[in-house]
């Protein structure tokens, strides 16, 4: 029987192809790309990749073409709205990459004062389906109009009177006459997978998977600390980590009120923790990043 590989579809050129490529190399997997460019052989784990555009990954993943994919949540939650599947693609975990937002923008003479402004104006977008699921929510009706791309430039050309539109830094909407005026959903890089179930062997490659992109994905923000502390200030320092586990405690030879705490935090630790971990009585303090984790 010939040897079951995972198919994994991500964007072949674009802003999720980065961080989607930078994963697969973070699990320890090198992509060796075949000539047409479109797919790929992972060496190290029965995987191919597939490159294909964004819009296109949740209905290859629906549709069995392949067996899991990457997608901004925007598109994916886009298309759960306008498409009705019979098994649609299932979300597995966000991955904290291509973070940016949805959002609706009006002029920047507009003085907006709330959704209720939106009533009766025509506002352009390429998301139709989550700006009416919006303006729904908040009892508005507006005009909602479709446009593939160029979307920040209809109220210039006097095709709609607000836009609903991906904002990143919001420089485009700035170079546009545009200000944001409200949020309509809020996006990351989203693992997705077939719902209809996979064979056994395959959905041990997926496991194995799994168990990796986890581990990248904790260790990313996790520090591990080190420092010197009085006995006595063990259990504020651990209550002020932010997400530590369970300390180790070591004794410092020839100091009985002091020890060495060493512990590993799962969220960012910054200067202002530091200097936090002093006025508790800290000292030596040192953050170490750490490359895998596994539990
Ligand atoms: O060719 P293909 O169809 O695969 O790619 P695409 O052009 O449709 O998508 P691409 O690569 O632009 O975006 C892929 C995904 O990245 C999106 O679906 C989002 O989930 C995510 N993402 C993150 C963004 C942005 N940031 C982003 N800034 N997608 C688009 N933009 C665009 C936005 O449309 C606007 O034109 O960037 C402009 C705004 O950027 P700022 O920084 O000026 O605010
Ligand atoms: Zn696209």
């Amino acid at each position: 029987m010939a040897e079951q590989r995972l198919r994994i579809a991500i964007q072949k050129s674009g802003r999720l192809s980065e961080g989607s490529i930078e994963l697969l190399k973070s699990c320890g997997l090198t992509i060796s790309r075949g000539k047409d460019k479109l797919y790929g052989r992972v060496q190290e784990m029965p995987i191919d990749v597939l490159l294909l555009r964004d819009d296109d990954i949740p209905e290859f993943v629906s549709d069995d073409a392949c067996d899991i994919g990457i997608v901004g949540q925007n598109v994916f939650e886009e298309e759960r709205l306008a498409v009705t599947r019979e098994a649609p693609a299932r979300e597995v975990r966000t991955l904290g990459f291509a973070r940016c937002k949805l959002m609706l923008a009006a002029p920047k003479d507009w003085s907006f004062d709330g959704a209720g402004m939106l009533a009766g104006k025509r506002i352009a977008t390429s998301y139709p389906g989550l700006t009416k699921a919006w303006l729904e929510s908040h009892g508005v009706s507006a005009c909602v109009v479709t446009m593939k791309g160029s979307v920040e430039v209809a109220p210039r050309l006097k095709i709609a009177d607000a836009v609903c539109d991906i904002v990143s830094t919001g420089a485009t909407l700035d170079a546009n006459g545009l200000k944001p005026v409200a949020t309509v959903f809020e996006s990351q890089a989203l693992l997705i997978r077939n719902a209809k179930g996979f064979s056994a062997a395959k959905q041990a490659i997926f496991d194995a998977l799994m168990k990796r992109i986890n581990g990248v994905l904790t260790s990313r923000d996790a520090k591990y600390v080190m420092m010197n502390a009085p006995r006595s200030a063990i259990a504020a320092i651990t209550e002020f980590l932010p997400g530590a586990e369970a300390p180790t405690i070591l004794d410092l030879a020839g100091n009985p009120d002091k020890v060495a705490i060493h512990m590993v935090c799962r969220e960012s630790v910054f200067w202002d923790t530091l200097e936090e971990l002093k006025k508790l009585g800290a000292s030596a303090i040192l953050v170490l990043p750490i490359e895998k984790m596994m539990a």
